[in-house]
């Protein structure tokens, strides 16, 4: 075995990627190195509970390094503990870089907190009752009375005469541990696959037979270190996997409006000021649900609005052949000069205003205008209002705009048609979120902004949505499927109780 191991188990880069993946930039500071502190559960309890986030990182002998994020304290209560951030990850696989991250599936077994464990990720729902059964065996006997009970995920060690444990340890240097040793020889346990995802959420597929230490728990080191520098998301983070992905998906396709109404399809207005990002909004869904990237709305950079008509989008879900049962409503975009009557989306509000409308800034709709509707019902009318806000401009938004906005807040209000906000381009606001668009709910920036719209137009915070529209991307990303989704899903929602005031006032 070679003698010139690194001090360090991470990288810079791998740090970066581990930091990607949990949302934010840390610094990671060391509490415990096995090749340093010894191979004991206590010194590891002593040296990391209730410490906050932690990475656990193991270095075996075949040069995998691998190991488990949790956003929670570790503990020694004897507890399963809940985590919905955690997840394990591999960095190396035989020395190669192989960086894949396993999600967790099943947050309330995220991980053991055992007085008699080192640090054990996954569990099993009968853990209190099985230790509290057999309070007077040691705990390894406990969990470990055959190896074929395969509960953890990770399971790195236990208090057990199995382990080699060096008694000289800190007095010799590292090399010459090393080199005694050959590592330690951890009684841990590995089961990729029950509290944890089994594949890597950069592959769809089921990464049959995955293991993240390939079988060998001789580790040259071990060690956890705390995370700083993690801000608090400000807002919940969702699971940034294919599973949330699907979900979200799901409930859109299947989407059916409030039944008590004759409405099939309900209307989304996307409204804001030129340039937010209305159109790339809707093609943003499309690309979603298309698969790919498409750009059936034109959308771009011009002085004045590149959308001049009004188009009611239907979206069609290839994989059930069929349109989605909700319209996104593309008009052109607010301005100074040229703009939008308030008239004509008192109209539109209404659901007089046709399909291929063409907005003249010089005078409002007429019932003499081609297909508009005298007596429209229900169907179609607008049943959410979506501002779209460009969160790069926030603080320099033109008051003849912001004036606009209210004037059209009010029309909603008077109508009890809910609004909600998708702020786009915060990845032009916030570096790390540029870098990440995972970074979104702990950058402050976009907090900032958040709170700022909020303000501004005045609506509750939690009706501002954080989006970022594909602009540059070349293929679909899962992280800015998700905000997009999540928006949208919400939106239905809020669209499904303005359907049942309305069937109520219709009684
Ligand atoms: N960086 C970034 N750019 C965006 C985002 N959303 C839209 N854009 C870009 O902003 C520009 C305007 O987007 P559009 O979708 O045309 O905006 P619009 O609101 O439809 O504008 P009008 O139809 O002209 O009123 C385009 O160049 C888009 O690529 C985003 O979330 N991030
Ligand atoms: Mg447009």
């Amino acid at each position: 075995m070679a003698n010139n191991i690194p001090d360090k188990i991470l990288t810079k880069k791998e740090e970066d990627v581990l930091s990607s993946w949990i949302g934010n930039q840390c610094q990671f500071q060391l509490l415990y190195k096995m090749s340093r502190d010894g191979l004991s559960p206590n010194t590891f309890h002593q040296l990391c509970d209730g410490k906050g986030p932690t990475v656990t990182v193991l270095y075996n002998t075949i040069g995998n390094v691998f190991g488990g994020y949790l956003s929670q304290s570790w503990n020694s209560n004897n507890v399963q503990i809940t985590d919905e951030n955690a997840f394990l990850f591999k960095l190396r696989d035989q020395n190669q870089s192989y960086m894949k991250k396993f999600s967790i599936r099943v947050p309330a077994m995220a991980a053991c907190g055992v007085r008699e464990w080192g640090p054990t990720f996954g569990g099993r729902t009968t853990l209190g009752a099985f230790l509290s059964n057999e309070r007077n065996i040691p705990c390894f006997q406990q969990v470990l009375p055959n190896q074929s009970t395969q509960i953890f995920d990770l399971h790195t060690f236990s208090d057990s005469k199995k382990n080699f444990v060096p008694n000289q340890c800190q007095q010799r240097t590292y090399n010459q541990v090393v080199a005694w040793l050959n590592g330690f020889a951890l009684n841990g346990q590995e089961h990729l696959g029950n509290s944890y995802s089994g594949s890597s959420n950069e592959v769809d597929s089921w990464d049959s037979g995955s293991t993240l230490s390939g079988g060998d728990f001789n580790v040259l080191d071990l060690e956890v270190c705390l995370l700083k520098g993690t801000d608090q998301p400000w807002r919940e983070v969702p699971l940034w996997n294919s599973q949330s992905f699907h979900s979200l998906k799901d409930y859109i396709s299947k989407y059916r409006p409030l039944e008590d109404t004759s409405v099939t399809n309900v209307n989304i207005l996307l409204l804001g000021q030129v340039g937010a990002g209305k159109s790339s909004f809707f093609n943003t869904i499309n690309s979603i649900f298309r698969g790919e990237i498409t750009s059936r709305a034109c959308a771009g950079s011009s002085e004045h609005s590149l959308t001049t008509t009004l188009r009611k989008y239907r979206v069609r879900d290839p994989s059930s052949s069929q349109y989605l049962n909700l319209r996104l409503c593309d008009m052109r975009g607010l301005e100074e000069s040229v703009g939008v009557k308030i008239q004509d989306i008192a109209l539109l509000l209404d659901g007089h205003i046709p399909q291929h409308y063409q907005f003249n800034p010089a005078s409002h709709a007429t019932h003499k205008f081609p297909g508009f509707k005298r007596d429209p019902n229900l169907q179609d009318k607008i049943h959410t209002l979506a501002f779209v806000i460009d969160a790069s401009t926030i603080n320099v938004i033109n008051t003849a705009v912001e004036h606009q906005m209210k004037e059209i807040q009010s029309l909603t209000v008077e109508r009890g048609i809910p609004q909600v906000i998708y702020l786009t381009k915060l990845d032009k606001i916030c570096p790390d979120v540029d870098n990440d668009i995972r970074n979104i709910f702990t950058s402050s920036a976009c907090k900032q902004a958040v709170d700022t719209v909020a303000d501004v137009i005045g609506v509750p915070r939690s009706h501002v949505f954080p989006v970022k529209n594909y602009e540059k991307e070349t293929r679909l990303h899962t992280s800015i499927d998700i905000l997009a989704l999540s928006a949208l899903r919400q939106t239905l929602v809020f669209a499904d109780d303005f359907l049942e005031d309305q069937s109520e006032f219709a009684e």
